[in-house]
């Protein structure tokens, strides 16, 4: 079958294939900086591990050690991936040079010049986010601390990050998606589980008391169930994160992440909850196996439902910013990359090609026979076709057409990395 017969096919159901590709070309999408160096970052010792209740596992040869590294990585993950991407860095992966570290509440925009050159040269924008993990001065508890100084300290963290965020967005012309993440909780039963979550709100004021406009700068709050090593209590559970979020309107928007909720909760049914009351969200797309995993995000169920209520609760319309968050380091970290970036550009097109108003129509009648027909029969469209089309359309290799770049980057690159 061609491109073209599947035209016809889906145009027999009332869809436009080629609108749906000229749809999803202008979405952007955040590919994150952390996948190709296992969350390390550049502003701490790097044997040391992950802090925070994350973690990668496997040790694939290759990870990128330097900000050079990295940017060659993400530039061959670039040439691979369709769609609209924009970079998501994280604070640690500040650049410093010629003795110029600054610890993380002194960061200034300055030490992300260099990745503002990158974005720029590719025509990319870029989202931030403070890194409140693998520091010395976790104590555990970062923004939640009982200790005035190491609370101050991530304040600091906080507003200095707001106004990295200002600087990228203004310098690349893109609105700045800023999520405020913690790993802050506990190992075993706390005795005040009130206390941590007051000072975390007031810290979260304070983080927003630096003036920003909120066109440009978007602060999110994610929310987690329990990390490794804090399993008893996450001070930034749902119920926190969402409460201040609501209650925040007007300077910030409630993230979710799909590896954040118990293993029978599903972020596909939380959006349109959200999106009933808040004007934006914010998603980490992932994929948690029995927990928060962070393994490659695949074309699987999960993703697809998560497509497809962000297509058809409008989201596509700027009411809902997507992100990518794993980390894989027990394959090639590029190939995860475009593998994850690839997979969530399928589902979002999988999901522009479904006949919305129809499938709306026969809830609404109550015509629950046909509809259920009707869903299983979409599954069986020559979705393929449209697929390779649209990767061709951005100019980039379709399916069965870009391994091979890998695996020469990896025997040409990767491997001297020793
Ligand atoms: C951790 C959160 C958080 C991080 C990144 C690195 O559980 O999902 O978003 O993965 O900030
Ligand atoms: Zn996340």
């Amino acid at each position: 079958m061609s491109y073209s017969d599947a035209k016809e096919k889906y145009a027999k159901i009332g869809i436009d294939t080629d609108a749906a590709m000229k749809k999803l070309r202008d979405v952007p999408v955040s590919l994150h900086c952390w996948q190709g160096d296992d969350v390390k970052g550049f502003d701490t010792d790097p044997s040391k591990p992950l802090t925070g209740g994350i973690q990668t596992t496997g040790n694939y040869p290759g990870r990128a050690r330097t900000y050079q590294e990295l940017m060659s990585d993400i530039d061959k993950a670039l040439s691979l991936i369709p769609g609209r991407p924009k970079m998501n860095l994280h604070a640690s992966y500040a650049i410093f040079e010629d003795g110029d570290w600054a610890d993380r509440d002194k960061l200034e925009p300055r030490h992300f010049k260099k990745w503002v050159d990158f974005c720029k040269e590719r025509g990319l924008g870029c989202d931030f986010n403070p890194t409140f993990f693998s520091h010395p001065k976790c104590d555990p508890l970062t923004l939640s601390s009982p200790n005035e100084e190491t609370r101050r300290f991530w304040i600091d963290h906080g507003k200095a990050s707001i106004r990295i965020s200002k600087y990228l967005a203004e310098e690349l012309g893109e609105e700045c998606i800023m999520n405020i993440w913690t790993g802050d909780g506990l190992k075993d039963i706390p005795a005040d589980r009130l206390g941590p979550r007051e000072r975390y709100r007031d810290s979260i004021d304070e983080i927003l008391s630096e003036p920003f406009d909120f066109a440009k700068v978007k602060p999110c709050i994610e929310s987690k169930v329990f990390g490794i090593g804090v399993e008893s209590y996450t001070v930034g559970s749902a119920e926190f994160a969402l409460s201040y979020a609501a209650m925040n309107k007007d300077k910030c928007i409630p993230l979710m992440d799909n590896g954040h909720y118990h293993p029978t909760e599903v972020v596909y049914d939380k959006i349109p909850a959200l999106l009933a009351f808040f004007p934006e969200i914010a998603l980490h797309v992932t994929r948690p196996i029995r927990w928060d995993s962070d393994h490659v995000v695949l074309f699987d169920d999960e993703t697809r439902e998560i497509a497809r209520e962000i297509v058809r609760c409008g989201g596509l319309e700027g009411r809902v910013h997507i992100a990518l968050d794993y980390f894989d380091a027990s394959i090639n970290r590029i190939s995860a990359w475009v593998t994850g970036y690839r997979n969530t550009q399928k589902a979002l097109l999988y999901a522009l090609l479904q006949p919305n108003d129809r499938l709306k129509e026969l809830q609404d009648t109550g015509n629950f026979t046909e509809l259920m027909v009707a869903q299983e029969e979409l599954k069986t469209m020559p979705f393929g076709e449209v697929w390779d089309e649209y990767c061709r359309l951005c100019g980039k290799p379709a399916d069965g057409e870009w391994f091979s770049e890998i695996e020469k980057y990896e025997k040409e690159v990767l491997e001297a990395r020793v």
